[in-house]
Protein backbone atom coordinates (compact mmCIF):
# COMPACT_ATOMS: atom_id res chain seq x y z
CA UNK A 1 0.00 0.00 0.00
CA UNK A 2 1.76 3.35 -1.11
CA UNK A 3 0.87 6.82 0.03
CA UNK A 4 0.58 8.85 -3.37
CA UNK A 5 -0.11 12.04 -3.81
CA UNK A 6 -0.64 13.67 -6.94
CA UNK A 7 0.74 16.74 -7.26
CA UNK A 8 -0.07 20.05 -9.47
CA UNK A 9 2.83 22.50 -10.05
CA UNK A 10 0.93 25.38 -10.15
CA UNK A 11 3.63 28.19 -11.90
CA UNK A 12 2.07 31.10 -12.33
CA UNK A 13 2.78 34.04 -15.50
CA UNK A 14 3.83 37.36 -14.77
CA UNK A 15 1.30 39.02 -12.70
CA UNK A 16 0.87 43.36 -13.43
CA UNK A 17 1.03 46.25 -11.19
CA UNK A 18 -3.19 46.81 -11.97
CA UNK A 19 -4.20 42.94 -12.28
CA UNK A 20 -7.15 42.46 -9.44
CA UNK A 21 -6.86 39.77 -6.44
CA UNK A 22 -10.11 38.80 -8.36
CA UNK A 23 -8.59 38.38 -11.30
CA UNK A 24 -5.67 36.23 -10.20
CA UNK A 25 -7.48 34.39 -8.10
CA UNK A 26 -9.72 32.95 -11.22
CA UNK A 27 -6.41 31.98 -13.37
CA UNK A 28 -5.73 29.70 -9.91
CA UNK A 29 -8.78 28.72 -10.51
CA UNK A 30 -8.03 27.93 -13.69
CA UNK A 31 -5.26 26.01 -13.15
CA UNK A 32 -7.40 24.18 -10.49
CA UNK A 33 -9.61 22.86 -12.89
CA UNK A 34 -6.58 21.74 -14.96
CA UNK A 35 -5.44 20.01 -11.48
CA UNK A 36 -9.07 18.60 -11.00
CA UNK A 37 -8.48 16.74 -14.74
CA UNK A 38 -4.99 15.32 -14.14
CA UNK A 39 -6.54 14.01 -11.18
CA UNK A 40 -4.17 15.83 -8.41
CA UNK A 41 -4.85 15.90 -5.01
CA UNK A 42 -2.68 18.85 -4.22
CA UNK A 43 -1.56 22.02 -5.97
CA UNK A 44 1.36 24.19 -5.01
CA UNK A 45 1.00 27.88 -6.11
CA UNK A 46 3.88 30.37 -6.10
CA UNK A 47 5.26 32.66 -3.55
CA UNK A 48 3.20 36.02 -3.17
CA UNK A 49 0.79 34.50 -5.40
CA UNK A 50 -2.01 36.98 -4.78
CA UNK A 51 -0.58 40.08 -6.63
CA UNK A 52 2.49 41.35 -8.46
CA UNK A 53 6.34 41.05 -6.42
CA UNK A 54 5.81 44.45 -4.86
CA UNK A 55 9.21 44.72 -3.07
CA UNK A 56 10.31 45.78 -6.31
CA UNK A 57 9.07 49.66 -5.47
CA UNK A 58 10.47 51.58 -2.86
CA UNK A 59 7.04 52.31 -0.84
CA UNK A 60 6.86 55.18 1.57
CA UNK A 61 3.16 55.43 2.36
CA UNK A 62 1.39 53.17 4.78
CA UNK A 63 -1.69 53.07 3.52
CA UNK A 64 -0.17 52.11 -0.34
CA UNK A 65 1.73 49.70 1.63
CA UNK A 66 -1.40 47.98 3.27
CA UNK A 67 -2.75 47.82 -0.37
CA UNK A 68 -0.77 45.20 -0.73
CA UNK A 69 -1.29 42.71 2.37
CA UNK A 70 -4.14 40.62 3.19
CA UNK A 71 -5.83 41.18 6.69
CA UNK A 72 -7.58 37.90 6.97
CA UNK A 73 -7.39 34.84 4.97
CA UNK A 74 -9.87 33.60 3.57
CA UNK A 75 -10.50 36.79 2.37
CA UNK A 76 -13.33 38.42 -0.13
CA UNK A 77 -11.04 37.64 -2.75
CA UNK A 78 -9.80 34.02 -1.68
CA UNK A 79 -12.97 32.79 -0.65
CA UNK A 80 -13.76 31.56 -4.43
CA UNK A 81 -10.52 29.29 -4.24
CA UNK A 82 -10.96 27.96 -0.86
CA UNK A 83 -14.46 27.36 -2.22
CA UNK A 84 -14.02 25.30 -5.09
CA UNK A 85 -11.16 23.71 -4.29
CA UNK A 86 -13.06 21.96 -1.46
CA UNK A 87 -15.84 21.38 -3.50
CA UNK A 88 -13.00 19.36 -5.79
CA UNK A 89 -11.82 17.61 -2.98
CA UNK A 90 -8.11 19.50 -3.74
CA UNK A 91 -6.26 20.71 -1.12
CA UNK A 92 -3.35 23.25 -1.97
CA UNK A 93 -0.88 26.25 -0.48
CA UNK A 94 0.05 29.74 -1.68
CA UNK A 95 1.90 32.95 -0.63
CA UNK A 96 0.50 36.16 -0.09
CA UNK A 97 2.14 39.68 2.15
CA UNK A 98 0.06 39.38 5.58
CA UNK A 99 -0.87 41.66 8.32
CA UNK A 100 -1.07 40.22 11.48
CA UNK A 101 -1.86 41.62 15.02
CA UNK A 102 -0.06 40.86 17.99
CA UNK A 103 -1.99 40.99 21.66
CA UNK A 104 -1.71 44.68 21.99
CA UNK A 105 -2.69 45.42 18.45
CA UNK A 106 0.41 46.29 16.90
CA UNK A 107 0.57 45.51 13.14
CA UNK A 108 3.16 42.66 11.69
CA UNK A 109 4.12 42.38 8.24
CA UNK A 110 5.10 38.76 7.16
CA UNK A 111 5.74 37.32 3.94
CA UNK A 112 3.32 34.14 4.56
CA UNK A 113 2.13 30.75 3.37
CA UNK A 114 -0.60 28.46 4.59
CA UNK A 115 -1.55 24.81 4.10
CA UNK A 116 -4.90 24.17 2.96
CA UNK A 117 -6.37 20.48 3.54
CA UNK A 118 -8.79 18.98 0.57
CA UNK A 119 -11.38 19.74 2.84
CA UNK A 120 -10.77 23.94 2.56
CA UNK A 121 -9.30 23.90 6.31
CA UNK A 122 -6.16 26.03 6.87
CA UNK A 123 -3.76 23.17 8.86
CA UNK A 124 -0.76 25.14 8.65
CA UNK A 125 1.42 28.48 8.65
CA UNK A 126 4.73 29.56 7.81
CA UNK A 127 6.41 32.70 7.54
CA UNK A 128 9.38 33.59 5.19
CA UNK A 129 12.43 33.68 7.64
CA UNK A 130 15.08 34.34 4.93
CA UNK A 131 13.95 37.55 3.80
CA UNK A 132 16.82 39.06 0.91
CA UNK A 133 17.37 41.99 -0.41
CA UNK A 134 17.85 45.49 1.36
CA UNK A 135 15.47 47.85 4.00
CA UNK A 136 16.45 51.33 2.46
CA UNK A 137 16.02 52.80 -0.82
CA UNK A 138 18.52 51.87 -3.36
CA UNK A 139 18.03 53.97 -6.67
CA UNK A 140 21.05 52.97 -8.14
CA UNK A 141 19.62 49.68 -8.65
CA UNK A 142 17.33 48.68 -12.00
CA UNK A 143 14.58 47.57 -9.86
CA UNK A 144 14.45 47.21 -5.64
CA UNK A 145 14.29 44.30 -3.81
CA UNK A 146 12.70 45.82 -0.05
CA UNK A 147 12.04 42.45 1.35
CA UNK A 148 14.20 43.33 4.47
CA UNK A 149 11.67 46.50 4.70
CA UNK A 150 8.47 44.99 4.43
CA UNK A 151 8.77 42.53 6.77
CA UNK A 152 9.48 40.64 9.68
CA UNK A 153 11.61 37.63 10.03
CA UNK A 154 8.86 35.01 10.56
CA UNK A 155 8.67 33.80 13.97
CA UNK A 156 7.01 30.72 13.15
CA UNK A 157 9.97 28.39 12.63
CA UNK A 158 9.47 25.86 10.38
CA UNK A 159 6.81 23.70 11.58
CA UNK A 160 5.84 20.56 9.83
CA UNK A 161 2.03 19.35 9.74
CA UNK A 162 0.53 16.03 9.28
CA UNK A 163 -1.75 16.83 6.31
CA UNK A 164 -2.45 14.21 2.87
CA UNK A 165 -1.41 11.43 5.00
CA UNK A 166 2.02 12.47 5.64
CA UNK A 167 4.60 15.34 7.00
CA UNK A 168 4.53 18.33 5.11
CA UNK A 169 6.90 21.72 5.30
CA UNK A 170 6.73 24.82 3.85
CA UNK A 171 9.14 27.59 2.60
CA UNK A 172 9.53 30.41 0.73
CA UNK A 173 11.85 31.71 -2.63
CA UNK A 174 15.21 32.51 -0.77
CA UNK A 175 14.72 29.89 1.93
CA UNK A 176 15.45 27.19 -0.49
CA UNK A 177 19.51 28.45 -1.07
CA UNK A 178 19.91 27.56 2.73
CA UNK A 179 20.61 24.05 3.84
CA UNK A 180 19.35 24.38 7.51
CA UNK A 181 15.78 25.04 6.28
CA UNK A 182 15.30 21.40 4.73
CA UNK A 183 17.61 20.32 7.65
CA UNK A 184 14.96 22.02 10.36
CA UNK A 185 12.19 19.98 8.46
CA UNK A 186 14.13 16.42 8.07
CA UNK A 187 14.87 16.75 11.70
CA UNK A 188 11.14 16.31 12.13
CA UNK A 189 10.75 13.56 9.72
CA UNK A 190 9.32 15.76 6.71
CA UNK A 191 8.27 13.93 3.48
CA UNK A 192 7.22 17.15 1.39
CA UNK A 193 8.59 20.40 1.08
CA UNK A 194 6.63 23.08 -0.51
CA UNK A 195 7.63 26.46 -1.64
CA UNK A 196 6.97 28.86 -3.97
CA UNK A 197 9.71 31.28 -5.57
CA UNK A 198 9.63 35.37 -7.33
CA UNK A 199 13.26 34.99 -8.58
CA UNK A 200 14.47 37.69 -10.87
CA UNK A 201 16.74 36.78 -13.70
CA UNK A 202 19.18 39.83 -12.83
CA UNK A 203 20.57 40.06 -9.31
CA UNK A 204 22.02 43.35 -9.26
CA UNK A 205 24.63 42.82 -6.62
CA UNK A 206 26.46 39.88 -8.40
CA UNK A 207 25.63 40.30 -12.59
CA UNK A 208 28.27 38.08 -12.66
CA UNK A 209 25.57 34.94 -11.01
CA UNK A 210 22.66 35.72 -13.40
CA UNK A 211 23.54 33.04 -16.54
CA UNK A 212 24.45 30.40 -13.65
CA UNK A 213 20.53 31.65 -11.89
CA UNK A 214 18.38 28.60 -13.41
CA UNK A 215 21.38 26.03 -12.57
CA UNK A 216 21.69 27.19 -8.95
CA UNK A 217 17.50 27.06 -8.48
CA UNK A 218 17.85 23.64 -9.13
CA UNK A 219 21.24 22.78 -7.71
CA UNK A 220 19.33 23.79 -3.77
CA UNK A 221 16.23 22.19 -4.15
CA UNK A 222 17.77 18.96 -5.75
CA UNK A 223 20.03 18.76 -2.99
CA UNK A 224 17.48 19.32 -0.17
CA UNK A 225 15.47 16.67 -1.24
CA UNK A 226 18.29 14.18 -1.57
CA UNK A 227 19.75 15.37 1.75
CA UNK A 228 16.86 15.14 3.49
CA UNK A 229 14.99 12.11 2.15
CA UNK A 230 11.98 14.46 1.28
CA UNK A 231 10.27 15.40 -1.84
CA UNK A 232 10.40 18.96 -2.72
CA UNK A 233 8.16 21.31 -5.08
CA UNK A 234 9.45 24.10 -5.96
CA UNK A 235 6.82 26.63 -7.99
CA UNK A 236 7.64 29.86 -9.79
CA UNK A 237 5.46 33.24 -10.44
CA UNK A 238 7.84 33.89 -13.31
CA UNK A 239 8.19 35.77 -16.72
CA UNK A 240 8.15 39.51 -17.43
CA UNK A 241 6.45 40.83 -14.27
CA UNK A 242 6.56 44.83 -14.76
CA UNK A 243 10.01 45.01 -16.85
CA UNK A 244 11.43 42.74 -15.19
CA UNK A 245 12.23 38.67 -15.84
CA UNK A 246 11.76 36.21 -13.61
CA UNK A 247 13.03 32.79 -13.79
CA UNK A 248 10.66 29.57 -14.25
CA UNK A 249 11.67 26.04 -14.13
CA UNK A 250 8.85 25.13 -11.47
CA UNK A 251 9.62 21.52 -10.59
CA UNK A 252 8.52 18.47 -8.90
CA UNK A 253 11.79 16.61 -6.96
CA UNK A 254 11.46 13.19 -5.33
CA UNK A 255 13.68 12.21 -2.44
CA UNK A 256 16.19 10.84 -4.83
CA UNK A 257 17.39 14.54 -5.84
CA UNK A 258 15.78 13.96 -9.08
CA UNK A 259 13.51 16.18 -11.24
CA UNK A 260 10.24 14.40 -12.03
CA UNK A 261 8.34 17.14 -13.38
CA UNK A 262 8.88 20.51 -14.53
CA UNK A 263 7.29 23.68 -16.52
CA UNK A 264 8.71 24.50 -19.28
CA UNK A 265 6.97 27.83 -20.47
CA UNK A 266 7.34 31.46 -18.23
CA UNK A 267 3.21 31.09 -18.17
CA UNK A 268 0.81 29.90 -16.31
CA UNK A 269 1.47 26.24 -16.48
CA UNK A 270 1.05 23.05 -14.33
CA UNK A 271 3.41 20.04 -13.55
CA UNK A 272 1.62 17.15 -12.55
CA UNK A 273 3.73 13.96 -10.73
CA UNK A 274 2.97 11.09 -8.37
CA UNK A 275 4.46 11.56 -5.61
CA UNK A 276 4.65 8.30 -3.41
CA UNK A 277 5.84 9.14 -0.23
CA UNK A 278 7.19 6.08 0.88
CA UNK A 279 10.08 6.89 -1.39
CA UNK A 280 11.26 8.94 1.34
CA UNK A 281 11.86 5.86 3.31
CA UNK A 282 14.53 3.60 2.18
CA UNK A 283 16.78 7.03 2.36
CA UNK A 284 15.62 7.98 5.65
CA UNK A 285 16.80 4.54 7.16
CA UNK A 286 19.51 4.06 5.49
CA UNK A 287 22.02 7.02 4.02
CA UNK A 288 20.15 9.52 5.70
CA UNK A 289 19.11 7.81 9.02
CA UNK A 290 20.15 10.60 11.04
CA UNK A 291 20.01 8.74 14.05
CA UNK A 292 22.54 6.25 12.95
CA UNK A 293 24.83 8.96 11.55
CA UNK A 294 24.38 12.61 12.12
CA UNK A 295 26.97 13.98 14.87
CA UNK A 296 25.45 16.72 16.07
CA UNK A 297 28.31 17.15 18.98
CA UNK A 298 30.54 18.95 15.81
CA UNK A 299 27.88 20.71 14.35
CA UNK A 300 27.09 23.59 17.36
CA UNK A 301 28.72 26.37 15.51
CA UNK A 302 25.97 25.76 12.79
CA UNK A 303 24.10 27.54 15.52
CA UNK A 304 26.10 29.81 17.33
CA UNK A 305 27.69 31.48 14.62
CA UNK A 306 26.06 33.69 12.17
CA UNK A 307 28.99 34.91 10.14
CA UNK A 308 32.33 33.28 8.98
CA UNK A 309 35.12 33.65 10.78
CA UNK A 310 38.16 32.22 9.28
CA UNK A 311 40.86 31.45 11.42
CA UNK A 312 44.38 33.88 12.26
CA UNK A 313 46.30 34.92 9.51
CA UNK A 314 49.93 33.30 10.06
N1 LIG B 1 11.80 36.36 -3.51
C1 LIG B 1 13.06 35.98 -3.24
O1 LIG B 1 13.36 35.53 -2.14
N2 LIG B 1 13.97 36.11 -4.23
C2 LIG B 1 15.37 35.84 -4.07
C3 LIG B 1 16.20 36.69 -4.97
C4 LIG B 1 16.13 38.11 -4.58
C5 LIG B 1 17.65 36.26 -4.95
C6 LIG B 1 15.69 34.37 -4.33
O2 LIG B 1 16.42 33.79 -3.53
O3 LIG B 1 15.28 33.82 -5.34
Amino acid sequence: MTRMITVGAAQMGPIAKDESRGQVVNRMIALLDRARRHGCDFVVYPELTLTTFFPRWFIEDETELDQWFEQEMPSNETQPLFQKAAEYGIGFTFGYAEIARDDNGAKHRYNTSILVEKDGRIVGKYRKVHLPGHAEHEPWRRFQHLEKRYFETGDLGFPVFRAFGGIMGMCICNDRRWPETYRVMGLQGVEMVTLGYNTPVENPPAPEHDAVGPFHNHLVMQSGAYQNATWVVGVAKCGNEEGVPMIGQSAIIAPSGEIVAQCHTLGDELAVADCDLDLCKSYKESVFNFAMHREPQHYGLIVERKGAVPPPEG
